[in-house]
């Protein structure tokens, strides 16, 4: 049977070597290695990942494997995150009582990433999962055949302590590290927007995923790193994959020793790019429409664009239908006009009759002027 208790890790950094910190690549192989190259990691670097590794990807099983083979070395430091531990035990749980909703499950990934973490395994071991009864067939097979990987990512720490900075996948419940080893994996890997959500100023930096850091901004709708200095907390979860205007952030430490203003980022995405033929000046008094906040309410339905009332804010606007879903929601939106310069290059989400909507730097927002592909 598979231990699912939380495991902390205390580790002591050799000052001197450059630190790398991700998180959340669920199974998006190509963006970690495309990442990693931009970074130019090497064997001399020490590279954190902050859980996650698996699932809601097109290639799940690969990235646990490269996981795997990068630890070899010994500069490397995974971590669990609640989405690895709950398809353990998932897996390893598997009956009759519950396989319907695993069904289910598998199905939704299927449609919407073409795969999923369990259908790999499977299909490695000779299934196809066509039915429930196809996934029960498969797990004695699977658990038998996956053994290595299952008590790899089983044995993941929960929290990693280094002699400055803290890595954990969701947040940390108690002020003091220490006073989190009676905490559950799920409390600890599951802490849902921790920086907004702890009341605690912690005494080191803790770094933190799970949380996609879009969730944090009612007004601007963004992708990178964010630093709070007052509760000492860097959340790095770029939404990738998850978010189809997402990425993958990668902290740059110069050393373990370093102070939170040196420390640097760089990201990656799939998008592809436009270079601005114009100047653009900023909007001020944007608004970010994300799940969080998503109700709305159609005025008036129109051929590309609608006119609606966002429910949270009150606030009236048009929107490409294409962000609309199900007649009252309005998915991942804003109405942002992005400050751009002749000769930016930005990453193309959608375009429309109007412009286009594209993330600078990050930033996600409006771009109305001319362009090349
Ligand atoms: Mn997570």
């Amino acid at each position: 049977m598979i231990n699912l208790t939380a495991k902390f890790e205390k580790v002591v950094i050799k000052p001197g070597k450059r630190i790398l910190v991700t998180s959340d690549i669920h199974g998006h192989f190509s963006c970690f290695k495309k990442a990693l190259e931009k970074a130019e990691f090497c064997d001399d670097d020490i590279l954190f990942i902050v859980g996650d590794i698996i699932e809601k990807g097109p290639e799940n099983l690969k990235t646990l494997r490269y996981v795997m083979e990068l630890c070899k070395k010994g500069n490397v430091f995974p971590l669990i995150g609640n989405v690895d531990a709950y398809r353990l035990k998932l897996i390893h749980g598997l009956s009759e009582e519950n396989v319907a909703g695993f069904y289910k499950y598998i199905l939704n990934l299927r449609e919407w990433t073409g795969t999923s973490f369990y259908e790999e395994l499977a299909a490695e071991c000779g299934y196809k999962l066509n039915s429930e009864d196809d996934v029960l067939s498969a797990k004695q097979a699977v658990i038998e055949h996956f053994e290595k990987e299952f008590a790899f990512l089983a044995n993941l720490p929960t929290v990693i302590q280094t002699q400055s900075y803290v890595f954990v996948h969701g947040g940390l419940r108690e002020k003091e590290v220490s006073a989190n080893c009676d905490k559950g994996i799920f409390e600890l890997t599951k802490f849902d927007a921790f920086a907004e959500n702890t009341p605690h100023s912690f005494e080191n930096f803790v770094i933190a995923g799970h949380w996609p850091v879009c969730l944090y901004d009612n007004f601007i709708y963004q992708f990178n790193p964010i630093i709070n200095r007052d509760k000492k907390i860097i959340s790095i979860d770029g939404g990738c994959g998850v978010k189809k205007d997402g990425q993958l952030n990668l902290l740059i430490f110069p050393d373990i020793t370093c102070t939170v203003d040196e420390i640097n980022y760089i990201s990656y995405d799939n998008l592809p790019i436009i270079c601005a033929l114009d100047n653009q000046n900023q909007s001020s008094d944007s608004i970010h429409i994300s799940w969080l906040n998503n109700k709305i309410r159609i005025i008036n339905k129109g051929e590309e664009f609608s006119y609606i009332e966002h429910l949270h804010s009150g606030r009236k606007l048009y929107v490409p239908n294409t962000y609309l879903r199900n007649e009252n929601e309005c998915i991942d939106y804003t109405d942002y006009l992005l400050p751009v310069k002749q000769g930016d290059k930005l990453s193309l989400i959608t375009k429309t009759s109007k412009g286009c909507i594209v993330k600078k730097d990050g930033v996600v927002g409006w771009y109305t002027g001319k362009y090349e592909e």
